[in-house]
């Protein structure tokens, strides 16, 4: 089994996460419900076992809750990847949403970089800014190591836009680290 588990504790969030690459249970609690709608719908579209507990400063807003948590998640999945051997490396997926339209296309390539382009029909979805998304997607792309492009195409409601989003990038990761004989690398190493 491809599986992780990270901690980072600061003066600003606990963050814990245990992730399985290969399926298992999925429990997500970071005090931010929309958040946790969208994790969980990260993981059970990827595919992915997957727990995170956060106890962030909330008082002051969900910033850093949300841009730690993509950085423990993205340090479990560069972990739970090893030496990135027998994976398929790329993956693209395009996702609807009612009216909203959002594409993911990633690459396991050692090489982090995020490409994000939204422009979301309301600020808020819940106690969750929709601003936080490119925060939470830029901190898991450069801790995982991968390069991650995420655009909406178009859309009306912000929770479907964003829920479209993290739906688009979770099929993407599961297409690209779904196993594949061999190393797809013309250097040999990722
Ligand atoms: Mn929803």
């Amino acid at each position: 089994m491809r599986e992780a588990k990270t901690e980072r504790t600061t003066k600003e969030t606990d963050v814990s996460v245990q992730l399985c690459l290969d399926g298992g249970d999925v429990s997500i609690s970071t005090g931010i419900g929309f958040f946790d709608h969208m994790l969980n719908a990260f993981a059970v579209h990827g595919g992915f076992g997957l727990t995170i507990r956060v106890k962030g400063d909330l008082e002051v807003d969900g910033h850093h809750t949300v841009e730690d948590t993509g950085i423990v998640l993205g340090q479990a999945l560069e972990k739970a990847l090893g030496d990135k051997s027998g994976i398929a490396r790329f993956g693209s997926f395009f996702v609807p949403m009612d009216e909203s339209l959002a594409f993911g296309a990633v690459d396991v390539s050692g090489r982090p970089f995020l490409r994000f382009q939204a422009d979301f029909s309301q600020e808020r979805c819940g106690e969750y800014d929709a601003c936080l998304t490119e925060e939470f997607f830029r901190a898991f792309a450069m801790n995982a190591g991968i390069t991650l492009h995420l655009r909406l195409e178009y859309g009306a409601n912000a929770h479907h836009e964003i829920e479209a989003m993290f739906k688009a990038a979770a099929h993407a990761l599961r297409l690209a680290v779904s196993e594949k004989k061999g190393l797809l690398s013309t250097k040999g190493v990722l």
